[in-house]
């Protein structure tokens, strides 16, 4: 029987409404939903071909317990019962002694992480790790500092901004990152439209920087010393609202004496931006009246990415724009999580890492050292990891030595939806729900927070049922909990009320999975916060207008929640830090007077981090086959390579072999490589593994010296590499391409 389905894609931030065409229960076409409020009728690739990666013969169906070098089949309950009796017996030893990795697909469901997190909170482990670290942490560490919650992320108002400043985020190639912005593309050329003006600075001429106005090379990591002389600009050219600042803000002096010390011309032969170039940005940022400076990963995975972050925000703020119609505005989601939280003391836990003695942010710890915390001996050695929603052997740094720590692990259990290259190390395999077949809330984001740039709230049905004994993750969370012995955040009630709601659930599900009643917790939180019914919800497939998102003027002195209630522009750890600028600025400097090479991130259109890549449809064409070591034409004539040839790239870690392909976009001395490659290791990636390929974040150095100190963010962008004709030829059976790999 042939039907319509609705649906919402659960891949990226950008959350796009679906159509599915199905027939006998599966899906056959996805198509963008032309009627949604929200997503302008868009949807990607990768979103428009993801039940192909879902019915592939390569899901996971059933848990799997690794004996010796094979997988077997096991029962779920044979799964969750020796996870938890090994669980109960390392706890004994040491409650740290478990840790966890949660990965970005588990953002993408509202229950996932906070089962995953309960799960944790009842063993009582510190050890959380995420993939935070590698892509957003020096956000959460600048906005726990200025505004008090890491969550208060202040995003573009799009529909008004008349000049937009992009730098170290993509979002043509993203879809936007800590927003939700369906359709880039097209929302940056309404700005333009509207006579708004957008000005990209980026190491590359980015596919946004096509649709923008102006583009500006920056080199790469020099971002800091780009907004500092961008601050003593904005002071000079009498750009600061103070009467704004004074009323709202603390730290205006500080601050102030901070910039003076940056000129344009002090800064201009390191970032390679002429100080007339830079004085003309900011005459224009201050002159457009309502402007926004918009960062991302770019920045964050740099060397410097708390201490960038934080004065982009300063620019914003002192200018006058954070809080106003066409600057950056600080949204609201279905209740003000903010101000609960700080009642509630939920993320006043300071902890200390054993291993370099780093803050907890937001419950979790950097994942630049999990590797160390595995491999250093001592009382709260890390001996149990569980991995859900991640692939940390691909995504996190110095992914080889990663690879050798787990293999110490005496228990690795990987939640995932493919036997990715994690899951391929791990004792037991659990195989979840993909996105299709769970009923959900949109992205977290959105909900608790009210980042949407077109206001909305959804709600979607699991569409396919499951083929196999997939279960979501808050029933099996909830499953390994009391395996294990303890309770959902430390809470008997709330275990056995989960327990209890799992066994009433059960009649219904007869011959499926059981599970705990999806729906109708879903239904309870939107009930509670009341914002509608769940049913209510799903009945409008094209969205529903809601209370929550952006309104401006109502966030400064109202709803910042530090203790004084003002935006800090300079507060004390991060005004510690400036102590080392000169420093970095020396080292930064030295570096480029050698000439040293930089290493850069790049996403693709059709791969998203490590998991679209066994979708044949996105791997048939030649960019599909593996990833390349993107170079300019100077550079790569400069050392003998053309399209021809393969390069070596050597870092302080490590050495790939990878094409070269040519990219006349790129500033000179930066080569650019896409990560979540080199697939040749998954046991369970039937497409994937036979690409070619190879791991970049191999390159890329972990330990507790080598990340971020005030984040604890990884280096993945910025690397200092070499790059040299190949030694011999590619071989597509390894991880760097290269036979024996180090
Ligand atoms: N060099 C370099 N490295 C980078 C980056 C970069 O730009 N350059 N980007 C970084 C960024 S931004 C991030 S977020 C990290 C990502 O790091 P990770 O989160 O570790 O990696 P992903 O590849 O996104 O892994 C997602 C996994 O979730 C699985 N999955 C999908 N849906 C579900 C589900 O519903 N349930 C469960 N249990 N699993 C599911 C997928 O099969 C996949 O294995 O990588 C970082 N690494
Ligand atoms: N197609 C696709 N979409 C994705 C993903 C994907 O893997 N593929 N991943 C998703 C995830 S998990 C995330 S977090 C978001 C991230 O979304 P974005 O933060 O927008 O990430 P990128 O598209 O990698 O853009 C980073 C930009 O920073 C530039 N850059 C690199 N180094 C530097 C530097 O030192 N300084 C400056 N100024 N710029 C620099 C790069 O050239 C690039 O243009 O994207 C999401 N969307
Ligand atoms: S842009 Fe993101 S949310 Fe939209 S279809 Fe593509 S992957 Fe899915
Ligand atoms: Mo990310």
């Amino acid at each position: 029987m042939q039907e319509t389905k609705h649906t919402f894609c659960r891949i990226c931030e950008a959350s796009c409404g679906l159509v599915a065409e199905m027939e006998g229960g599966k899906i056959i076409e996805l198509r963008p939903n032309k009627d949604h409020i929200g997503t302008d009728g868009f949807a990607c690739m990768k979103g428009l071909n993801q039940h192909k990666m879902y019915d592939s013969p390569d899901r996971l169906q059933y848990p799997l317990k690794r004996v010796g070098d094979k997988f077997e089949r096991i029962s779920w309950a044979q799964a969750i019962s020796e996870i938890g009796a090994k669980t109960k017996a390392l706890r004994k030893v040491s409650a740290n002694a478990i840790s966890m990795y949660v990965g970005t697909a588990a953002g993408f469901s509202l229950l996932h992480p906070i089962f995953a997190e309960g799960f944790m909170k009842g063993i009582g482990s510190h050890n959380v790790y995420s993939s935070s670290t590698q892509d957003c942490a020096n956000r959460f560490a600048s906005a726990t500092e200025m505004y008090g919650f890491p969550f208060h992320q202040p995003i573009v108002d799009l529909d008004h901004v008349k000049y937009m400043l992009i730098i170290g985020t993509n979002p043509v190639v993203s879809k936007w990152t800590f927003m939700q912005v369906a359709h880039p593309v097209k929302r940056l050329k309404e700005v333009r439209k509207r006579g708004g003006k957008i000005v990209v600075v980026d190491p590359r001429e980015t596919e946004t920087a096509k649709v923008a106005d102006e583009h500006q090379f920056i080199r790469p990591n020099t971002d800091v010393f780009f907004f500092l002389s961008f601050l003593h600009e904005l002071f000079a050219q009498n750009g600061v609202d103070r009467v704004r600042a004074t009323q709202h803000m603390t730290g205006l002096a500080d601050i102030e004496q901070l910039a003076k010390q940056w000129p344009a011309d002090k800064t201009a032969t390191l970032t390679g931006i002429p100080a007339e170039r830079l004085q003309g940005i900011v005459r224009d940022y201050i002159s457009a009246g309502a402007s926004a400076i918009v960062t991302g990963t770019g920045l964050g995975m740099g060397r410097h990415g708390t201490l960038a972050h934080w004065l982009s925000e300063c620019i914003n703020a002192l200018s006058g724009n954070l809080d106003r119609k066409g600057g950056t505005l600080i949204g609201e989601g279905m209740f003000d999580f903010a101000a609960y939280a700080k009642k509630n003391k939920l993320f006043n836990r300071i902890q200390r890492s054993r291993v370099g003695n780093f803050r907890e942010l937001n419950g979790g710890f950097p994942g630049g050292i999990l590797a160390d915390e595995i491999l250093k001996p001592g009382p709260e050695q890390i001996k149990a990891l569980f991995v859900t929603g991640g692939n940390p052997l691909m995504t996190m740094p110095n992914a080889n030595r990663l690879r050798k720590a787990f293999n110490e692990l005496e228990l690795l259990v990987v939640t995932d939806i493919y036997l990715n290259e994690t899951a391929s190390l791990a004792h037991y395999v659990l195989p979840a729900t993909s996105p299709l077949e769970r009923a959900d809330l949109p992205f977290v984001f959105p909900l608790f927070l009210g980042m949407q740039s077109k206001p909305y709230i959804a709600a979607t049905d699991a569409i396919v049922k499951t083929t196999g004994e997939q279960r979501d993750e808050a029933t099996i969370y909830t499953d390994l909990a009391s395996a294990s012995g303890v309770s959902l955040f430390a809470t008997k009630p709330l275990q056995w009320i989960m327990q209890l709601m799992k066994l009433a659930n059960a009649p219904f599900r007869i011959g499926k999975q059981p599970s705990l009643p999806i729906v109708f917790i879903l239904d309870l939180i939107l009930r509670l916060s009341k914002v509608g019914r769940f049913r209510d919800l799903v009945d409008q497939p094209q969205g529903m207008q809601w209370r929550g998102g952006t309104t401006p003027e109502s966030y400064l002195s109202k709803r910042v929640v530090t203790d004084d209630k003002k935006v800090q522009l300079a507060p004390a750890m991060l005004m510690e830090q400036t102590a080392r600028l000169e420093k970095i600025f020396a080292d930064e400097s030295a570096s480029y007077a050698r000439g040293e090479m930089r290493l850069i991130s790049k996403r693709m259109h059709s791969t998203h981090n490590s998991w679209t890549q066994n979708i044949a449809e996105l791997t048939n064409g030649e960019m599909g086959q593996t990833n390349y070591v993107y170079m300019h034409p100077d550079d790569a004539l400069a050392k003998g390579l053309s399209e021809k040839s393969a390069a070596d790239i050597h870092s302080s870690t490590n050495t790939i072999r990878l094409p070269v392909k040519l990219l006349s976009t790129l500033l000179p001395g930066t080569v650019a490589i896409p990560h979540g490659w080199g697939h040749q290791n998954a046991r369970g990636l039937g497409i994937a593994s036979k690409l070619g390929g190879a791991n970049v974040n191999i390159l890329a150095a972990d330990g507790a010296d080598a990340i971020e100190s005030v984040s604890g963010m990884a280096h993945l962008t910025g690397i200092p590499v070499r790059v040299e004709k190949a030694a011999g030829p590619i071989d597509t059976g390894s991880w760097s391409g290269i036979t024996e790999a180090a």
